[in-house]
């Protein structure tokens, strides 16, 4: 089977998928699959976008809502992970793995699937230490801290993963394992990327839970991207198996960012029809129900678990696999290009097959959704903000009102719990519940006005480093003046404090 690999798309689907149409004219060569390692940007609408952790002016809708709303159409099956730079509250919704856009496939926050008999597993994300063990708890509109570490890889899902033991043809990570620099020409990347040299002396470099399913899995293929350099390397198992690993650069002009390659089934057997179904895997639903049902467990499944699954999908009326033609529903508003104004993140709705292979599984939705969502999903109401603070002032007796983790759902509702917090902290006494209200406004007013919005028009594509997250060398660097506009303010009032003073006899 050939199978087209990009690194970062970046939302530059045209541009793909034009260079395999020329590919094919020119040498006649036609993919039956692409892949691709993350950064993908599946963005359906100005909210989607506003998702995106990236600078504001770089924030661009690209190519990809064209296919959400079906004015343009992928031309091949297309699968992905998920990295660092993706409309966040778009993935949120299919955690599971799904379709984003008729014949384009997310593959969730870790999965596995089946094309023409080629297995295909992948982890979306991209490491870092101090979230790696938490559980996920990112809830739209992401705080400036949460639009980075809702794409931060869980151990989660690298436990999953290292439960696997039926072989993996391929694999799809954004960032690359650790150490696998020592398997490729070092020297050609360090000329290519001399800023990696610190990170892979130390040994810092890299994703170490990746590395633990590399060698664990020992897929015939792995491929990644992210640092924007084409690299091949090849790693040979202890076991005898080995991994050809290979990293391209993002998709732009004159860049290594596409490659065809022939990968034959692992288990010899010819290609199954020309039939461009995407299969569920019964060992990795396994995998999720049993973790489900046994907490903790590390242990792999056994075959009569994987009969239970499959028994307990086809009783819930699942389907084992998914068309990628047919089977697309949309969710969310289409993109207006003449829209114009600030637009807010988007809520995350889990999406309907979502749900019902978690309710087929037993799965339960809250280990896949910060509760915050599963609130929003339910329709519950947050704590009103202005009738709360009419009783703080004036009602003796007021209580707190009735806040709880899972309905907080806005910046003034976090504001209505830290309000809350400090009036059954503090007391009643007059003078302190007018120090406390004092307070929660100026805390309304920094958490209102600190929010971030999406840009009120979309500027030209500009390539941007995806490891600084600042613009590429070539290009003319971010103005260094980035001090908010309060803290302006507060020079100012200091000036004139120090005026009055000096003005003093
Ligand atoms: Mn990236």
């Amino acid at each position: 089977m050939k199978v087209a690999v990009v690194g970062c798309a970046h939302g530059e689907l045209d541009a793909i998928y034009a260079a395999l149409a020329e590919a094919e004219a020119a040498r006649g060569v036609r993919a039956d699959v692409l892949l691709c390692a993350g950064d993908f940007q599946a963005v359906r609408n100005a909210a989607d976008l506003a998702s995106m952790a990236c600078p504001p002016r770089f924030r661009d809708m690209r190519s990809f809502w064209r296919y959400y709303a079906g004015d343009a159409r992928a031309p091949l099956p297309t699968l992905f992970v998920g990295g660092n730079h993706e409309a966040s509250t778009h993935l949120q919704e299919i955690p599971l793995g799904g379709l984003v856009a008729p014949n384009i496939y997310f593959l969730g926050n870790a999965g596995v699937v089946n094309f023409r008999g080629l297995r295909i597993a992948g982890v979306s994300g991209v490491y870092t230490e101090h979230n790696f063990h938490k559980h996920r708890f990112e809830s739209p509109p992401y705080p400036r801290s949460q639009i980075k570490s809702v794409y931060h890889a869980r151990r989660e899902d690298v436990d999953r993963l290292l439960r696997l033991r039926a072989p993996v043809d391929v694999f799809l990570s954004h960032d690359w394992p650790r150490g696998i620099t020592d398997f490729g020409d070092l020297a050609a990347l360090l000329r290519a990327k001399p800023f990696l040299k610190g990170e892979i002396a130390d040994g810092s470099f890299g994703n170490p839970a990746s590395r633990k399913v590399l060698d664990a899995l020992a897929p015939s293929f792995w491929f990644a991207a992210h640092i924007h350099v084409k690299f091949p390397a090849l790693v040979h198992h202890d076991s005898g198996k080995t991994t050809r690993f290979l990293a391209l650069d993002k998709a732009l002009p004159k860049r290594d960012f596409i490659q065809i390659l022939d990968i034959p089934r692992a288990d010899g057997e010819a290609e199954a029809e020309a039939e461009s179904a995407i299969e569920l895997d019964p060992e990795w639903l396994t995998i999720l129900r049993t973790e489900a049902e046994q907490r903790g467990r590390q242990t792999p499944v056994s075959e009569e678990e994987m009969h239970a699954t499959v028994q307990k999908m086809q009783a819930s009326g699942v389907k084992p696999f998914l068309s990628p033609i047919n089977d697309f529903e949309r969710r969310a508003a289409m993109h207006d290009p003449k829209g114009r104004g600030t637009v807010e993140q988007g809520q995350v709705v889990l999406q309907k097959e979502n749900k019902s292979i978690m309710a087929a599984l037993g799965l339960p939705e809250d280990a896949w959704l910060a509760k915050q969502q599963i609130a929003q999903v339910n329709g519950a109401q947050a704590a009103p903000v202005t009738p709360y603070l009419v009783s703080l002032l004036f009602s003796p007796t007021a209580s707190s009102p009735k806040t709880s983790s899972t309905k907080l759902q806005t910046t003034k509702d976090s504001a209505t719990a830290f309000g809350a917090m400090l009036y059954s902290t503090l007391g009643y006494s007059t003078v302190v519940r007018f120090v406390i209200t004092a307070a929660y406004f100026v805390f309304i007013f920094f958490a209102i006005t600190t929010r971030g919005t999406a840009p009120s028009s979309f500027p030209p594509p500009h390539p941007f480093d995806p490891v600084s997250n600042r613009p590429a060398q070539h290009h003319t660097p971010l103005p260094t003046s980035t001090s908010p506009p309060h803290q302006h303010h507060t020079y100012r009032t200091l000036a004139k404090l120090h005026a009055f003073r000096s003005s003093l006899p």
